[in-house]
Order: structure tokens, then C-alpha cells, then sequence
């Protein structure tokens, strides 16, 4: 059904835009069965454009997830002209428009059109001795501060993505001065805080974690390890008596996750997620490891894997006689977030259009709820409504809705585990949606709406009034960076204080790109952060917020 939707999709927009009328490639290049040829050469080529561009969504099997299924089977059937006119123009679906957006030459558009065409290269497995060959202590645990070193205001610092430079920056969230430009793995992704507030852990895309120490003079990293050849997730555990002692990756590829002493990173289990569908219960080579989140009530991990639709709680108190409880959920878990008692955990399942509710004290489900088209939370947000009590809400990546589920089985029972409200956003393509405990402010991005006006713009809506409609905000004419045609505003995240609200505006990677910082309470600009070296800022993670699951 998805992927109808969006070969349908894709054939109007090839239609549209006409491009079937001069293919770089003829039909005198393909094979017998119609498969274009390449050379080794445009393969290999192909293959790390595929590996930094397209696995993501697709999977590394091309069997989707987020994106649909590509592989030969449906290409071939969509043939060249369709392929490579989804691939130019994107879809209003979610498919980025990697060559109207220029972000891929007509040459490299080609080459991936012809690309997943080809059958599908396995990649290597990376098991422990992978790992340790990579593993660096760059400063050991007794050569580090004994108390913090700087005069910085950690809690107020931020961790901030420079995606395509493969670097976070920390930005004093005071003096919205830079700190530190750390060297990360490649299109590093996510950072997340110990439970002291002391360590930062961070991931990139090639499966590169690196550990950040807080308390040196000038914060920077004290290990590294590389622990597959793709992931997203990193997280450290929370639980009382366990604080900044265990840290846990999971691998996009291969399929699997690890855990690690938090202090040095050093690769204690690896354990693989391969196995079986949720629904239909049949195998699959490639479940990939989505959010993990740490328990404050047992030591355990909330490991989320996507493919197959499970949450696995792995009990990390005794590797030696691993325990971990496996949930039936729905396919395919992707991100989420606590709700605000840190005891139940909300999580997105994309395919089905979906929440799946946790509870981390029972370590049962709660409830499947049903909601937009592709939900896509970020962590959500928790904030009171003024009629049914407290919420957690998510935006779609598929449709312009905001759902707001009830999260508060003793005072609001007939609420609870429910969609209270639905609330309309700027459109379809939004990521990630934001509020704090101490604002009356619900933020929403739209960073993947093809609309300029939109992708430039947030919505924000006063929680005490949600029937008045949101106020529309261009966020990227705030930045004044004179060019930004291309750039994308995305994620919202609060300072410490829970009074301002920082905006990454995601320019192309050759461009300036900027933070816009609003005072909440008035949406006023109060700061714009511009430097050459924030190349492509998207996510922001405030380390008082990020260390207590705020949101
Ligand atoms: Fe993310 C979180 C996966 C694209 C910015 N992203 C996550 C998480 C997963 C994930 C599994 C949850 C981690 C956790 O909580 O442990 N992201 C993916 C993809 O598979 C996808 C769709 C495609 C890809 O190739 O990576 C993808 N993500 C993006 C982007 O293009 C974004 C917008 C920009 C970027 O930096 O790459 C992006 N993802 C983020 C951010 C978070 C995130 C900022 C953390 C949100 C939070 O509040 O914690």
C-alpha cells in the first residue's frame, strides 16, 4: 500500500516534469533483461553515494523502512525513466529531490538510476575484533579531571550536529559563543547525555561513537570506537546506582547492538537483531537498530528495532546472563520519547502509522495507538492540556497533523493511552516538535515540505489556547543569510532555563548556515549564531535537557 502510494507517486512526478524524453542512458546499454549497465568503477561509486544518501530510509538491502522497498524487483519493474525521475524530484511522500535540489549532479543521478537497478551487494559483518581494532582510549579514566576544569555553565552548553562536516560544535548557551568544534564520525547524527551530566556521547552515521568529557579545561574527546559500518542511536544508562557506568549502540549495519563501558567505550556484548517479523513472522536479514532510551525504573535499555517491530528492555546488570524481554509492537519503530514521568515510553512505528506505549515499570505494552501518516516525534512533547490533562504529542512526517495522546492513567483514566486532540500543522514534512515544562509554547518544524514557506517556517501554538490555531514563524528569514533558497529549518530545542528556543537553519554545505535563537515567551529574535565553521547544524541537544529525557 505505502509503496504504491508512492510509485504512483513517482510516475507523476516523472510525467510532470518529462523527463522520460532524453534518458543519459538507452535501452542499447542495458542487459537482456533491461538492466542498465555499469562499470566496477560507477558501481563502487555508486555504492558510497547509496551508503551516505539512500540507506538510511531504504535499508542497506534496499528492502525499506522508512523509505519503501527498491529493490531490482521494483526498479527494474518502475524502470530507468521512473527511477530516475523520483530520484531527481523527490516525492510528496517524504523522497528528498536530490537533483532539483542540486544536491546530486545529473551525472550522479543517473548513476544512482542505473544503480538500484543492479542486485544488491552484501556488506561485511563487523563483530568484536572489528570493534577493537578501532577502539581508542585517547585519555584513560585516571588521567582525567578529578573535579570540572572549566568555568562553563555545562548544563547550558549544546551539542550541536554539523552534519556534513562530521563534527559537533559545543555552543555556550550563555554566551551563544563556540566552545569546542569536535571531530565526530561522518554525518554524525545524535548526542546524549550520562546520567551525571559529565559525558557526552556521540554518533555518526559510519557507526563512530566518540566520547566527550565535559569537565576538561576545554571539553573534548577521551574515546572513540567504531562499532559497524552504519548507525543512529547511542545511549547511556540512567538507572540509579548505574549512573554513566554502561553505554549501548545500535547498528543500522549489521544489524545489531553493543554494549560498552561507559567510561571507555571499551566493547563488553554484541548482540545481533536478526530475526523474526512481528506481524507476519518471517525472517528478516536486516531489523536495524532505531532509538534506544535508557530506564529510570530497572537497568535496562528500551532497544527499538525497526524492521521486524519489537522493543527488546535489555537487562544490562548481568551480561554474562543477558536477559532481555522482548515486546510485540508494529513495524517500523523509529524514534521517540518518555512521557513526562519518565515512567511510560512513547515510540513511533512508521509504517503502521502508529504509537506504541511502553511502560518501563511493568516492562509490558500499554497500547498501539493509531495516528497520522508516519508519525515522527523526535522525542515528542509533554506539556498539560487545559481539558484533558497531561499529553504527549508527535507530528507526521506524512500529512500536516499533530496528535496529542493522553499520558495520565490516575487522575485522567478515560484519557489515557488515547488521541485527546488533533491539532493541524504546516504540512506534511515535519520532523520533530518541542515544548519545555517551564513554556506555554508547542513548536513544529517542516523541514522535508518541498514548500519553501513552509521548510523556511515553524508553526507554534499556545498550549493554553490550542483552538486558536498556530503562528507561522520564517525562521530562515530571521537568519538574514542573504542565500537561503536551500536551506531547511529544523528542530527545535530549548535552552536550560526552558526561555528560548534555538532553530538549526540547515543551509547546503557550501553555504552559511545559521542558529536562530527566539526568546519564547515573545518569539522575538534574540540571537542569530553564525560562524564558518557551523556547516549544515541540524540537531541541538541541550545537556540539562537532554541528561533529564526534557521535552
Ligand atoms: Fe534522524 C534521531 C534515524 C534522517 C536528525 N534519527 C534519530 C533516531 C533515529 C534516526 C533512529 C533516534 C535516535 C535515538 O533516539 O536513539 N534519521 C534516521 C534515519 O534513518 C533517517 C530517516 C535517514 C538517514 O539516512 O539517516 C534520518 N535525521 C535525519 C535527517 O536527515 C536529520 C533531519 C538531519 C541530520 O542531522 O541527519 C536527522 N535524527 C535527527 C535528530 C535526531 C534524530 C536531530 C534526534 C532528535 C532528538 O530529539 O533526540
Amino acid at each position: 500500500m505505502f509503496q504504491f502510494r508512492l510509485l504512483t507517486a513517482a510516475a507523476a512526478v516523472a510525467l510532470a516534469a518529462g523527463l522520460s524524453a532524453a534518458p543519459a542512458w538507452s535501452a542499447d546499454q542495458a542487459d537482456g533483461a533491461g538492466v542498465p549497465k555499469m562499470t566496477p568503477q560507477e558501481f563502487n561509486q555508486a555504492k558510497d553515494i547509496f551508503f551516505e544518501r539512500c540507506a538510511g530510509c531504504h535499508g542497506v538491502l534496499r528492502t525499506g523502512a522508512t523509505g519503501p522497498n527498491i529493490t531490482p524487483k521494483v526498479t527494474r519493474a518502475l524502470g530507468y525513466d521512473g527511477v530516475k525521475a523520483f530520484i531527481n524530484n523527490g516525492s510528496p511522500a517524504g523522497m528528498p529531490n536530490w537533483g532539483t535540489s542540486g544536491q546530486l549532479t545529473p551525472t550522479q543521478v543517473d548513476l544512482m538510476a542505473r544503480y538500484v537497478m543492479q542486485d544488491v551487494p552484501q556488506p561485511p559483518e563487523f563483530g568484536l575484533p572489528d570493534m577493537m581494532k578501532t577502539w581508542k582510549v585517547i585519555v584513560p579514566v585516571d588521567k582525567r579531571p578529578k573535579t570540572k576544569e572549566n568555568n562553563l555553565d555545562i548544563k547550558n552548553l549544546f551539542s550541536v550536529t554539523l552534519r556534513d562536516a562530521g563534527e559537533v560544535a559545543l555552543i555556550d548557551g550563555d554566551s551563544k559563543k563556540i566552545v569546542n568544534i569536535i571531530k565526530t564520525g561522518y554525518a554524525v547524527h545524535i548526542s546524549r547525555m550520562s546520567a551525571s551530566g559529565r559525558y557526552l556521547y556521540v554518533i555518526g552515521r559510519d557507526a563512530k561513537i566518540d566520547l566527550i568529557d565535559l569537565w576538561m579545561k576545554v571539553p573534548d574527546k577521551v574515546a572513540e570506537i567504531k562499532i559497524g559500518m552504519e548507525a543512529r542511536s547511542v545511549e547511556t544508562s540512567k538507572m540509579k546506582g548505574w549512573e554513566d557506568k554502561i553505554a549501548i549502540a545500535g547498528d543500522y549495519w549489521p544489524p545489531q547492538f553493543v554494549i560498552m563501558d561507559g567510561a571507555t567505550l571499551k566493547p563488553l556484548k554484541v548482540v545481533s537483531t536478526r530475526g523474526m517479523t512481528v506481524d507476519t513472522q518471517v525472517y528478516h536479514p536486516e531489523p536495524r537498530v532505531a532509538s534506544i532510551v535508557a530506564s529510570h525504573f530497572h537497568p535496562e535499555f528500551v532497544v527499538n528495532v525497526k524492521e521486524i517491530g519489537k522493543v527488546k528492555l535489555v537487562d544490562y546488570s548481568d551480561l554474562q546472563n543477558l536477559k532481555i524481554t522482548t515486546i510485540d509492537a508494529a513495524r517500523y519503530l523509529h524514534d521517540g520519547g518518555f512521557d513526562r514521568t519518565g515512567r511510560y515510553f512513547l515510540v513511533a512505528a512508521n509504517a503502521s502509522d502508529k504509537v506504541v506505549v511502553i511502560d518501563t515499570k511493568t516492562d509490558k505494552l500499554v497500547k498501539i495507538i493509531e495516528v497520522g501518516d508516519k508519525p515522527h516525534p523526535g522525542r515528542g512533547a509533554n506539556f498539560i492540556d487545559p481539558q484533558y490533562g497531561p499529553v504527549w504529542a508527535t507530528s507526521d512526517l506524512g500529512d500536516d497533523k499533530v496528535w496529542l495522546i493522553g499520558t495520565d492513567p490516575v487522575h485522567h483514566k478515560d484519557k489515557a493511552w488515547k488521541v485527546v486532540r488533533t491539532l493541524t500543522g504546516l504540512g506534511g514534512g515535519a520532523l520533530f516538535i518541542k515544548t519545555n515544562p517551564h513554556s506555554h509554547n508547542l513548536w513544529i518544524d517542516d523541514p522535508l515540505n518541498p514548500d519553501p514557506a513552509d521548510h523556511h517556517s515553524v508553526a507554534v501554538y499556545d498550549v493554553r489556547h490550542l483552538d486558536k490555531g498556530f503562528q507561522k514563524i520564517d525562521i530562515a528569514a530571521l537568519a538574514g543569510l542573504g542565500d537561503e533558497k536551500d536551506a531547511r529549518v529544523v528542530e527545535p530545542e530549548y535552552n536550560e532555563d526552558g526561555n528560548e528556543v534555538w532553530f538549526s537553519v540547515w543551509n547546503g554545505k557550501d553555504k552559511q548556515s545559521a542558529i536562530v535563537v527566539l526568546d519564547d515567551k515573545t518569539h522575538k529574535l534574540k540571537a542569530v549564531i553564525k560562524d564558518p565553521h557551523l556547516v549544515t547544524p541540524t540537531g541541538k541537544f541541550n545537556v540539562y535537557n537532554t541528561q533529564y529525557d526534557i521535552y
